[in-house]
């Protein structure tokens, strides 16, 4: 018998599927739709880590098409960018053409490891027939009003020598290179993302949505959705209302607050440095001097030094101004102070010291007064005369010792004294609506998307300036505006893109009056062609829409999408921005472009620090696949751990994964036709089936990975060996190692691939004795424990649970609110 030589069978099947096309059987009932997040093409090419995720989609597409799907499992390039920009840059290529030799690269890694992808919808986000749609999108959002230009100063980044988005910081440097952004005023594009605020947020709650908690976590905190009130204090300058209406001066204050039931303790307001007041009452603020000093300091420090409670507070009181509290007619001072921040709520904040950490902190330093106005919950039970409490709290309650942010008992608040903090809310809310000096307000922390770029390499914004007729969008027929090739592509610094340096391209017609115009010499960021892309792949050739309309309701939504947790508030963001854009406008029809979300945990370098070439750990699939077979890679990175965590490459593992296959490939030489019963190995096998088909639907692939060397152990300890055992065990097998999998299948002497077949079930009988005790608890408490079929199903063990007359009597006329289930150990109603 011949050794097992993976490099020869691989390539033999890797042509095989391709010549015949296997994979493009887009006829059946059930449809898959498996996708990755797309590669960015860097010059570096791909290193084991790399792929990690996406044997994990090939794995689930090859397990879906044995289960009857037509799966959809595509593959393409997300071109545009500064790391392709700056990579052309310091290797002086200009970037389409390291684009286009990329992809090369990137496409001959991807081959090797025999991947079902259907080659004839790869798409790439720089070709002109690609970003028609993207500018299509835009134009679509600025018909609408959603795209519009803004001057407000934006976050800059000095040596990428561009404006970027929020979402491109971290910790409040340039996400890219890791420079400290400055805040800078400049003409930008924005879209009106916060419009869309809510709708992100609630349906991250959609039942349909299978998508792991810690990344909806972190999307919803991004949101950040704040429930609290508007309040608008009035301005008072030199002593008099008046004088601020005369002159058409800002004669309102308005503050964002979460706590309107602390707004007798509000001891004075500050605004951020940020703030359009200051600049408009320069004439009325006596300090104006020192307050502009302040101002211009305060821009070079990052949201996170301005906000970290450790860091001392500062601030300038503006002098001349005064703000007057409408609930009680006192007479405030009021502060800029960097601990506020200009963009979010209203850029001003009501400051009440004696329940607010940043407040206390700020009015101890410039000596303030604390008035305390709430009693924390834990106190009320003492028996005592509230108001008496309250009075001397200051000495008998530390005041740094009381709970800063908490709800309670209002003392020392007028007419709503002895309220509770949330009946207080909605009373003065409902007060201050009637007065039309506020109410109550949702706030989000999520900003519009700043929308451009400065730079060379991305898609071309597509509008034309006009002096007669403003903005104007290019006409759809006109599309793509195509980025012109250049020879200089570097930044200019000057706030202007590249693009503004070539005449023939800058100088249009105005499509509304045929009059001379300019291009929009701004680009598009990173993140917009990757907003959608997942559309393309359904209609990769449709040149007269965006997607079709039957093609899209066939696959969409996106079944399962894998990729990096980094993407939680970025492209996972402004996709399903898109998309809620897209179903808005009638484009798709799902409300939620993807289904299932599962992140990929990183492969380390041998060292246990994160791959890179700075730490020379890379390790180059090729290079193992050409030692090892790429069936070896891809079991070993199947089987290195849990699917989601981080874990460092061993090298070794690749080697036991080989000897595994060795002994694989010397079952076919042992194989009768007879078949007698072996009554164990029989339970085994269909306990393996079961593991097996549950543990790739749950992305446990090295669970199920153990349980086939388990069973192969079984095997190899038989003295004959029988047809339909193997044949049952290699179809278990071909998800992960398809390349053996069809060459033994084929020695089998089956004429059709393997994938052809039909995944194996098992036979309940066989595994009836997995019987397990499945414990009942109502708001987890033990309350009953039943018995169970394993592997139950949270519906039915639900079904099972309520039938149980102890449990029908503990919840009694409750209403359950959630229920907890882990699966084949408990149950929790929540009531
Ligand atoms: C008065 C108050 C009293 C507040 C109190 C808190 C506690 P979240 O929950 O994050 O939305 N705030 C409002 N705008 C701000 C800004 N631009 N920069 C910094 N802080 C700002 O926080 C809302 C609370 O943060 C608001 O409620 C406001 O302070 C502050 F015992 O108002 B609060
Ligand atoms: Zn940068």
């Amino acid at each position: 018998m011949k050794k097992y030589n993976p490099k020869l069978i691989e390539r033999k099947w890797q042509k095989k599927w391709a010549e015949s096309g296997i994979y493009k059987d887009y006829s059946k009932p059930k449809k898959f739709y498996a996708l990755d997040m797309f590669p960015y093409p860097s010059g570096a090419g791909l290193h084991v880590g790399h792929p990690k995720g996406y044997i994990a989609t090939d794995v689930v597409s090859r397990f879906k098409m044995l289960n009857g799907f037509s799966v959809l499992h595509p593959m393409g390039w997300d071109a545009f960018g500064l790391p392709a920009e700056n990579y052309a840059i310091q290797n002086k290529i200009h970037p389409e053409a390291a684009v286009k030799e990329n992809i090369k690269t990137f496409k001959k890694q991807l081959g090797l490891f025999g991947f079902t992808y259907d080659w004839d919808r790869e798409i790439n986000t720089t070709d002109p027939e690609y970003y028609k749609w993207t500018q299509w999108i835009f134009l679509k959002m600025f018909e609408k009003g959603l795209a519009f230009e803004s001057d407000e100063p934006i976050n800059w980044c000095p040596s990428c020598q561009t404006g970027l988005a929020l979402e491109d910081l971290e910790n409040g440097l340039c996400e890219r290179c890791g420079t400290q952004v400055v805040q800078k005023k400049m003409r930008q594009w924005v879209l009106k993302m916060t419009d869309y605020a809510d709708r992100l947020l609630e349906d991250l709650d959609r039942e349909e949505l299978d998508w792991e908690k810690s990344i909806v976590d972190q999307q919803k905190n991004w949101i950040g959705r704040s429930e609290g009130a508007i309040v608008k204090f009035s301005i008072v300058t030199n002593g008099s209302l008046a004088s601020t209406m005369e002159a058409k001066l800002p004669n309102m204050l308005e503050v964002f607050t979460t706590r309107l039931d602390t707004i007798f303790g509000c001891t004075y307001c500050v605004v951020g440095p940020e703030h359009p007041i200051i600049e408009k009452l320069k004439d009325q603020i006596k300090n104006y001097k020192e307050v502009e000093k302040y101002v211009i300091k305060a821009q070079n420090k990052t949201d996170l030094e301005r906000t970290d409670l450790q860091k001392e507070k500062t601030g300038v009181e503006l002098q001349g101004i005064r703000v007057t509290n409408p609930f009680n007619n006192e007479e405030l001072p009021l502060f800029v102070a960097d601990y506020v921040l200009g963009h979010y709520g209203t850029g001003a904040v009501m400051a009440v010291p004696a329940h607010d950490e940043r407040d206390f902190e700020f009015a101890k330093k410039y000596k303030l007064p604390i008035k305390k106005v709430i009693l924390p919950e834990e106190l009320l039970n003492i028996p005592r005369n509230l108001e008496d409490i309250a009075a001397g709290a200051r000495t008998e309650l530390r005041v740094e010792s009381d709970c800063f942010i908490c709800d309670g008992k209002l003392v020392n608040s007028g007419k709503y004294s002895d309220l509770t903090s949330e009946k207080a809310r909605e009373k003065m809310a409902a007060w201050l609506e009637k007065k039309k000096i506020g109410g109550k307000k949702v706030n989000y922390k999520m900003r519009d998307w700043v929308f451009s770029r400065q730079r060379y390499w991305g898609e071309p914004i597509p509008i034309i300036h006009c002096e007669k007729c403003g903005t104007v969008g290019v006409p759809e027929k006109d599309l793509p505006v195509e980025l012109p090739k250049v020879e200089k592509y570097e930044p200019t610094g000057t706030g202007e893109g590249p693009l503004a340096n070539i005449k023939e391209w800058v100088n249009a017609e105005c499509p509304q009056c045929g009059g001379p115009g300019k291009r929009e010499t701004n680009t598009m960021p990173q993140w917009a062609g990757s907003s959608w892309y997942y559309l393309r792949y359904i209609d990769p050739k449709n040149e007269k829409e965006l997607v079709g309309k039957t093609e899209e309701k066939k696959w969409m939504p996106v079944d399962l999408y894998v990729g990096g947790a980094e993407h939680a508030t970025r492209h996972l963001l402004y996709a399903r921005f898109w998309h809620k854009f897209l179903y808005d406008i009638g484009v798709v029809s799902t409300k939620e472009p993807f289904k299932k979300l599962v992140h990929v945990g990183l492969i380390q370098g041998e060292d246990g620090r994160k791959m890179s070439k700075r730490w020379g750990n890379v390790i180059n699939p090729d290079e193992v696949i050409f030692e090892y077979g790429a069936d070896s890679i891809r079991l070993y990175e199947m089987f290195m751990g849990p699917f989601m965590q981080n874990i460092a490459w061993n090298t070794k593992g690749v080697v036991g994964m080989r000897r595994f296959l060795d002994k694989v490939w010397k079952l076919k030489s042992v194989i009768s036709e007879q078949r007698s019963v072996n009554n164990n190995l029989e339970i085994l096998l269909h306990k393996t089936i079961k593991k097996v088909t549950e543990d790739i639907e749950s992305f446990r692939f090295n669970t199920a990975i153990s349980a086939l060397m388990i069973f192969l152990n079984e095997l190899e300890k038989q003295e004959r060996l029988f047809t339909v055992h193997c044949s049952l065990f290699i179809k278990l097998l071909s998800p992960f190692v398809p390349h053996i999998a069809e060459e033994i299948w084929e020695k089998l002497g089956h004429d059709k691939s393997i994938f052809f077949e039909k995944w194996p079930e098992y036979d309940p009988k066989l595994i009836k004795d997995e019987q397990i005790m499945l414990v009942i608890q109502i708001n987890g408490k033990v309350r009953d424990q039943i018995e169970v079929a394993s592997g139950v199903k949270e519906k039915d063990a639900k079904e099972l649970a309520l039938a149980q007359d102890k449990i029908v009597k503990y919840i009694g006329d409750s209403s359950i609110k959630k229920i907890i289930f882990v699966r084949d150990r408990l149950i929790n109603f929540v009531i």
